[in-house]
């Protein structure tokens, strides 16, 4: 027996992975409803590659009730007004948007890192998925912070463009056709040019001078990891379609050397350590399209500080960042909380 789901927000760039990531992983659906907003009504989206196509249901009208989970993947307005409607229903959200993160009765999980946050669920009925970059670099921080206790993170991150959704891919693409034949085109998603450029912001900016990307990772990982841990982000906007990609530099309280690191990493959950240090022997974002792991490269001793190591990381973050994640929180719910048969 298995779990009724809906997957909200099903038409976008990470409702259509949701789809695609439940039926790769074979998650146990006795029925699945694709939900999207009026406009999309209608609309076919196939379920994976299995050739099932599902019709859009409108979210005004859908009835929650007998659903055992949604997946919302349709940003945060959305969620803020219909994902009350469905936990109420009895139907466990877990929430792709930034809306419900840093509410304290709502756990914030990435299940490589703190799977026992899980049993907090049933406050609201609610489970929150991190923003895509700090999902990936906590994933990298815990078996680290496990065996040397991190007390300070550096990082710099190269997100790419299906972050901001397909109107960033679209941005990047017809920008880029565009200086080809000799056009300017003017930015419209992006504050500045992004073919062929990067930009120092990601959402918008705060008091303090960071942009709240900036500061999603710096309090997500607090929540998810651990609050004692300082941290310091620049996000960082780069033409790339899909993979995000991260410098992080951290300083441990006990010392930890750079091999004793890579053979702690090549055994951590959702990790792939590819380090050859040697030309072309580490991974870059094209390369992590459609997987699943979160890859490591360039581990190294930072000469700089006391015990300080430095590594690069790059994900899917359509997958790890988003889809994979809100899919393996629901797996882990179906374990340890909602189990069926
Ligand atoms: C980006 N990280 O790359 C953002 C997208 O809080 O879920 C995800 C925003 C979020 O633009």
């Amino acid at each position: 027996m298995g779990y009724k789901v809906a997957v909200v927000g099903a038409t976008g760039n990470v409702g259509r992975e949701v789809m695609q990531v439940l039926a790769e992983r074979e998650f146990p659906c006795d029925e699945i409803a694709a939900i999207a907003s009026s406009r999309s009504q209608g609309t076919e989206v196939e379920f994976g590659d299995t050739g099932k196509m599902l019709k859009c249901k409108n979210i005004e009208h859908f009835d929650f009730t007998g659903w055992d989970i949604a997946l919302f993947a349709a940003g945060g307005e959305v969620s803020k007004t219909y994902a009350p409607k469905a936990a109420k229903a009895g139907c466990v959200v877990i929430d792709n948007s930034s809306h419900y993160r840093m509410d304290p009765d709502v756990p914030l999980i990435v299940p490589e890192v703190n799977p026992d946050a899980i049993s907090g669920y049933s406050k609201k009925n609610i489970i929150a998925n991190p923003n895509c970059s700090t999902a990936q670099m906590v994933v990298a921080l815990k078996p680290l912070h496990d065996v040397a206790t991190i007390k300070r993170v550096v990082v710099s991150t190269y997100q790419s463009v299906s972050g901001a959704g397909k109107a960033g891919m679209d941005e990047l693409f017809e920008q880029s056709r565009a200086i080809f034949v000799g056009d300017s085109p003017e930015p419209a998603k992006f504050q500045k040019q992004i073919a062929f450029n990067v930009i120092p912001q990601i959402d918008v900016f705060l008091d303090d001078g960071s942009t709240k990307e900036e500061w999603k990772m710096v309090v997500e990982t607090k929540k998810i990891l651990d609050p004692k841990i300082k941290l310091s982000a620049t996000c960082v906007r780069v033409p790339v379609f899909v993979g995000h990609s991260e410098a992080i530099s951290i300083e441990f309280e006990n010392e930890i050397s750079a091999e004793h690191a890579q053979d702690i990493l090549r055994e951590a959950p959702g990790i792939m350590l590819i380090d050859k240090r040697e030309d072309g022997g580490y991974v870059t974002p094209v390369e992590c399209v459609g997987d699943s792991a979160t890859f490591i490269s360039r581990v190294r001793e930072d000469p700089t500080v006391d015990n300080g190591l430095t590594l690069w990381c790059v994900s899917d973050n359509l997958r790890k960042g988003a889809a994979l994640n809100a899919v393996q929180i629901a797996e882990l719910l179906g374990r340890e909380c909602l189990k069926k048969g």
